[in-house]
């Protein structure tokens, strides 16, 4: 139990006594004010002090009488204080929430209850707008405006942005702050350069010899809304784009390790510091010291890990999920990259759903150098996405056909996104899926169904011959949960089948996302890793899905759309 999480609560208490009418309120209020000092003060556990020397222990302590000693006995006890559920029951404020906003406390919280009848987020939200709370005495405008900042801030950490909508924003600052020539080196930090598939916000590094300068260029860019807070070498603001921004200015000797430590997570740098300890070492944001407390020289991350006899981690496998250990015994897998996907499996065009022609979605392919594409529209039961029936299938595929007759720098495969109907069917004639050269299969209604159900329902699918299971788990990040399916079987029928699991590269889908993806790993599955892309701009979202990969751990030789045409091929040909 920490003292501080017991000081608060009684602080709490002495605020709500000091509005409750009861004669002797007033006193008891300053009683527990008194106490809540004494605990936030303590050098030691209250906890300890009182296994050791019980209740008369706590009453040796400065204003706490047997009343007090009692209710803090009843605290490590139950891990809670009836008195104090009392009051909050009795007063309707949510003191608790309000006086976790920056800049409040507890007593400013209950300067606005009493001034403005302020109970909760919502009141002080609404207070804030309509400009209320700069007439309170010990408030004023910029307290105001400082309140302001805080809800938005508190509003953006519960709804994190995706990861395709920060990293643009986050490259975009980086584009600009490098053309102030300012600054010398920038890097993106933090869960972005993790690749996590949310962001809270966005964590730029730079090395500048001008630091005021290079925090004044960047705060008055026109993304900037608002100046969060500002130091000589770190800044906050948030954005027009509803997300916010740290950057924060770092010496060239430092840069490594800030790297390390501020791009996290959090868990894995705790980890790290341990092992510099044991190793003699001690290791912060500002450098790797020795036990004389000498910088020990590192140039880059690696240099750090190294120093720590570990191989390199690559940031997005940094979640303590074993990563260290693995990097000690020298075990770091090679991570798939970007460069080496060869080709996109899942691509749409305007025959069903998608923006672009196929002419245009392929000679978006080639530009992106792609060796080979997929064409895999909806089918006809998906009538919002105008899925295309057999014979407009089979239209479709003569035209891919001229295409490849005469374009020979990008091969165009035949292919269908085909809908896994309720029973596990699928939503085309056996002779036009004969014809294809992939079959991808996906669910996209009946979301609801019972575990087993559903389950049989894709691996019936799996049986039936589709070569990749598309979007397996069927949510969107921050809309829809996860249908209820049993994965582990599903990977098992993927493997006994051959069947491919998607890594879906759409921004809102990253399914399977990175846990799935070490789990089915485990199972020994393929992987294709696809963009899913509905108009050429979606190309670029293969990042993500790469980013996705990497978070799972997985290699190169996993995913088949890193092999050749002629190797694809054989792969895709194993089906029944
Ligand atoms: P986010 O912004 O919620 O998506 O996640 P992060 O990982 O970007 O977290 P953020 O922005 O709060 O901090 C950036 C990094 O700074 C974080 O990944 C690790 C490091 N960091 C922040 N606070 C602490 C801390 O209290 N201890 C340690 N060891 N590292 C921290
Ligand atoms: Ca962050
Ligand atoms: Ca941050």
């Amino acid at each position: 139990m920490e003292n501080k999480k017991l000081a608060d609560i009684f602080y709490e208490i002495a605020e709500y006594l000091s509005i409750d009418k009861e004669p002797t309120s007033r006193f008891e209020s300053n009683a527990y004010e008194k106490a809540g000092f004494t605990i936030e003060t303590l050098q030691e556990p209250i906890q300890e002090i009182y296994e050791k020397h019980g209740k008369e222990g706590l009453m040796q302590l400065p204003g706490i009488g047997k009343g007090l000693a009692e209710k803090i006995e009843e605290f490590i006890k139950t891990g809670e204080i009836k008195k104090y559920n009392e009051l909050r029951k009795k007063y309707p404020i949510d003191l608790h929430s309000l006086s976790n906003i920056e800049g409040l406390g507890i007593k400013r919280a209950m300067s606005l209850y009493k001034a403005l009848g302020v109970k909760n987020i919502e009141d002080l939200k609404k207070a804030v707008d309509e400009k209320k709370v700069r007439s309170i005495p010990r408030f004023g405008k910029k307290s105001e405006e400082a309140i302001s900042n805080a809800l938005k801030l508190m509003e953006a950490r519960s709804n994190r942005f995706l990861l395709g909508h920060a990293l643009p924003i986050a490259e975009q600052l980086v584009l600009k702050l490098d053309k102030t020539d300012l600054v010398k080196k920038i890097e993106i930090s933090g869960s972005i350069r993790r690749m996590k598939e949310t962001i809270g916000d966005i964590d730029i590094l730079a090395i500048s010899e001008r630091p005021e300068e290079a925090i004044k260029a960047f705060t008055d860019f026109d993304d900037v809304e608002s100046v969060v807070a500002k130091g000589n070498t770190k800044v906050t603001v948030w954005l027009k784009a509803g997300i916010s921004c740290d950057l924060r200015v770092i010496s060239p000797e430092s840069f490594a390790s800030a790297l390390q430590y501020f791009t996290g997570s959090k868990e894995h740098n705790i980890d790290v510091r341990k092992i510099a300890i044991s190793k003699g070492y001690k290791l912060n944001e500002y450098g790797l010291f020795n036990k004389k407390d000498v910088t020990v020289k590192c140039n880059n991350e690696a240099d750090i890990y190294n120093m720590l006899g570990m191989d390199y981690i690559p940031p997005e496998m940094r979640e303590d999920r074993g990563e260290i250990k693995l990097a000690q015994e020298h075990r770091i897998p090679k991570l798939i990259e970007l460069k080496d996907i060869k080709g996109d499996l899942h691509m749409h065009t305007n025959d069903s759903d998608g923006q672009n022609t196929l002419e245009e979605m392929v000679a978006a392919g080639a530009k992106n150098k792609l060796e080979y594409i997929a064409i895999t529209n909806h089918t006809k039961s998906l009538k919002v996405a105008n899925g295309l029936d057999e014979k407009r299938f089979r239209a479709l595929f003569h035209k891919i056909d001229l295409l490849n007759d005469n374009a020979k720098e990008i091969y165009i495969l035949k292919g269908g996104e085909v809908d896994i109907l309720k029973d596990g069917s699928l939503d085309l004639d056996k002779n036009v899926l004969d014809e294809m050269d992939i079959i991808i299969g996906a669910v996209h209604s009946g979301f609801k169904m019972d575990r087993k159900a559903m389950t049989e329902r894709i691996i019936n699918a799996i049986e039936s011959g589709i070569n990749i299971l598309a979007h397996p788990t069927g949510r969107l990040i921050n809309k829809r949960m996860p249908y209820d399916i049993d994965l582990e079987e599903i990977f098992e029928a993927c493997k006994k089948n051959n069947t491919v699991l998607e890594i879906n590269s759409f921004p809102d889908r990253l399914d399977l996302n990175d846990l799935n993806i070490i789990l089915a790993s485990r199972h020994n599955v393929m992987f294709a890793i696809d963009t899913d892309a509905h108009a050429i701009e979606h190309l670029k979202f293969l990042k993500y899905g790469i980013g996705t990969a990497r978070r799972g751990w997985l290699t190169k030789n996993k995913v088949i759309n890193t092999m050749p045409l002629n190797d694809l091929k054989r792969i895709l040909k194993k089906k029944g």
